[in-house]
């Protein structure tokens, strides 16, 4: 058997597809013990997603390991210092779910802010025929934290721009090519803006880096984006947050344990939550599948990766 890739995460079906016209694909869910056992030494490819956690003792299972090709940009559960001890290769999929992810963090803002979920509740519930909706606050014009300068901070960015806002960021390190503001720490961050929007990678060095200190320092006007990993939150915090409302709300669209969501963060008009899906459209998802395949077949071709991903 040749080219023998294993899939261990959901992918569309238009990839999995794709990859069994041209190579050997296995799904390690569907194999049993014995069928997995036999394939081990062949496997040249792991395929995963970038919930998919793979660690030392399970990539040392694989002897002609050489490529994990990630269905996503996140691949924080990766280690990825074994994946360089062992010379295996990670590529995954930036550049082609950016907008889609901004997009969505500009749709949770305008979401949270001006309440749309609460006042189609509102709606439904027959109570217009009685009153107004209460006022919500507007998003113009206001002030956004960035917190984690990546493409995808900085296309929330360029989005801000034409909504006349006025843009901070923290980064670990200072990007010396973009105009805003950068503030040394996520609180100080917090202070200066109205929305704090999460786009860090998830993994050890950011976890819970908005903490209840960040949460006090956003304070009873600030809402908190969070479209990066659940892991960025300290979710008690938030939830404690909510609760006592010292924010004014959340537009969450990952959580610490997906797919749970706490349940103190259901059915509050100030909390918009999606599950997971910032690059689920048609087109993201079928271009994300395309590159997944690229980089799949350059590999086997011996050629480099057309999107190698970056270290942590
Ligand atoms: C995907 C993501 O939903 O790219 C990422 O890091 O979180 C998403 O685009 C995920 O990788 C698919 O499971």
């Amino acid at each position: 058997m040749k080219n023998v890739i294993l899939q261990m995460a959901p992918v569309p079906m238009q990839l999995t597809l794709r990859l069994q016209q041209h190579f050997t694909l296995f799904n390690y869910a569907q194999l049993t013990k014995e069928q997995q056992a036999e394939l081990i030494p062949l496997v040249r490819v792991l395929l995963v997603n970038g919930e998919t956690p793979l660690d030392d003792t399970t990539m040392a299972r694989y002897p002609n390991l050489q490529l994990i090709a990630v269905f996503g940009v996140g691949y924080e559960r990766i280690d990825a210092n074994a994946t360089y001890k062992r010379n295996i290769q990670i590529s995954n999929t930036p550049g082609v779910l950016t907008d889609d992810v901004a997009d969505l963090a500009f749709g949770l803002m305008l979401a949270c802010s001006r309440q749309i979920v609460g006042a189609q509740r509102f709606i439904e519930r027959g109570d217009w025929a009685s009153q107004s909706y209460p006022w919500t606050n507007k998003v113009s014009g206001s002030r956004l934290g960035i917190l984690g300068l990546g493409r995808i901070g900085r296309a929330i960015a360029l989005r801000a721009s034409a909504f006349n806002m006025s843009v901070y960021y923290h980064n670990r390190t200072r990007h010396a090519d973009f105009a805003e503001e950068y503030c040394a720490t996520p609180q100080a961050l917090a202070t200066h803006c109205d929305f704090l929007v999460v786009c860090a990678p998830g993994g050890e060095n950011s976890r819970a880096l908005v903490n209840a200190e960040v949460l006090q320092a956003l304070g009873p006007a600030g809402i908190l984006i969070n479209i990066a990993r659940g892991s960025v939150v300290d979710e008690v915090a938030l939830v404690h947050a909510i609760e006592h409302k010292l924010i004014a709300g959340a537009g969450l669209d990952v959580f610490c344990d997906e797919p749970n969501v706490p349940a103190a963060l259901l059915q509050r008009d100030n909390v918009v939550i999606t599950p997971h899906m910032g690059s689920a459209t048609q087109s993201t998802r079928k271009a994300m599948s395309d590159l997944v395949y690229e980089n799949i077949s350059a590999y086997f071709a011996g050629k480099p990766l057309l999107t190698p991903a970056d270290k942590p």
